[in-house]
């Protein structure tokens, strides 16, 4: 996660170049395999205890966790329903996206775009007739709370709403940051392997939803789909999955009843205060 490294200070008090050495030891676990992060050997840093670095973790966090609560805050008061698109690059969230709001016709919503640069993904969703803003992260690799804010400051969120924010694409680091989101998507393709959910567990367990995308490749890649359900429910029991394809559309019903679901509940709770 790059809050170890310190990289998300970046956007919330302004870019302090940083330099790091990971010091990678064998703590012997067999095979010559090494063990950082949640394995048993915790994470190693030249100079820097544990202690330090969590500290550094839990800054960055907490000030991410502030603008995200205003965001929050802003969304109930609108009653908007507003999800957080996450996978690794390429998995198809855009043209997913691009499918969605041309499936939704008429239903009120503004995008939010991340990527580290170009416009391309803003652009594909205004073709559709939506509001899309933006945000390029530069050598940032994931969105937060400060930049969401202000990305809503351009956008006009209307009462009982969908905002649909598309996180930058990695399969790691937006699992961590708290954008004031309903709750995080995740899409994995029938392309990226069997085997996703189980590398890279963060993000899946902090997805409600996840969305197995390309399923109309299934039969050319040789995979097997119950395996990758079985993968994404084994490090995350409470996950729903849907199978789609934007490509065909199969699949896309129950995206949008989930979607229309969850909104309606949101909208009812705003009016009910
Ligand atoms: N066959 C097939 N191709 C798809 C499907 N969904 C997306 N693609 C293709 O996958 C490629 C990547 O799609 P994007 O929508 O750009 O993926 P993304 O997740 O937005 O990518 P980044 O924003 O760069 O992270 C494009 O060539 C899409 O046409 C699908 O359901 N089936
Ligand atoms: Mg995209």
């Amino acid at each position: 996660m790059c809050t170890v490294c310190g990289c998300g200070t970046g956007s919330v008090e302004g870019h302090h170049g940083h330099e790091h050495h990971h010091h990678h030891h064998d703590h012997g676990h067999g095979h010559g395999d090494l063990h950082f992060g949640q394995g048993p050997a915790g994470v190693e840093v030249a100079g820097m205890s544990q202690a330090r670095l969590i500290e550094i973790e839990t800054d960055i966090l907490a000030k991410n966790d502030r603008y995200a609560a205003a965001n929050r805050a802003r969304l109930a008061e609108l009653g908007a329903f507003a999800v957080n698109l996450v996978s690794s690059p390429g998995s198809g969230k855009t043209t997913l996206l691009c499918r969605t709001i041309e499936a939704l016709d008429a239903q009120p919503l503004a995008v939010i775009e991340g990527d580290q640069q170009t416009a391309n993904d803003a652009d594909r969703i205004r073709a559709t007739g939506a509001q899309a803003v933006q945000v390029n992260t530069g050598k940032g690799c994931h969105l937060d709370g400060h930049m969401v804010g202000h990305a809503m400051e351009h956008l006009d969120i209307a009462p009982a709403s969908l905002l649909f924010i598309e996180n930058v694409g990695n399969l790691v680091c937006p699992a961590a940051f708290d954008l004031g989101e309903d709750c995080k998507v995740a899409i994995l393709s029938v392309t990226e392997g069997e085997d996703k959910p189980l590398k890279y567990p963060d993000m899946f367990t902090a997805a409600r939803l996840a969305l197995l995308n390309k399923v109309d490749l299934a039969p050319h890649c040789d995979v097997d789909l119950d395996l990758y359900e079985a993968n994404l429910t084994r490090v995350n029991p409470g996950l729903e999955v849907i199978r789609v394809s934007a490509r065909t559309g199969e699949g896309m019903d129950r995206w949008l009843g989930w979607l229309q679901s969850r909104l309606a509940q949101k909208a009812n709770r705003a009016a009910a205060e």
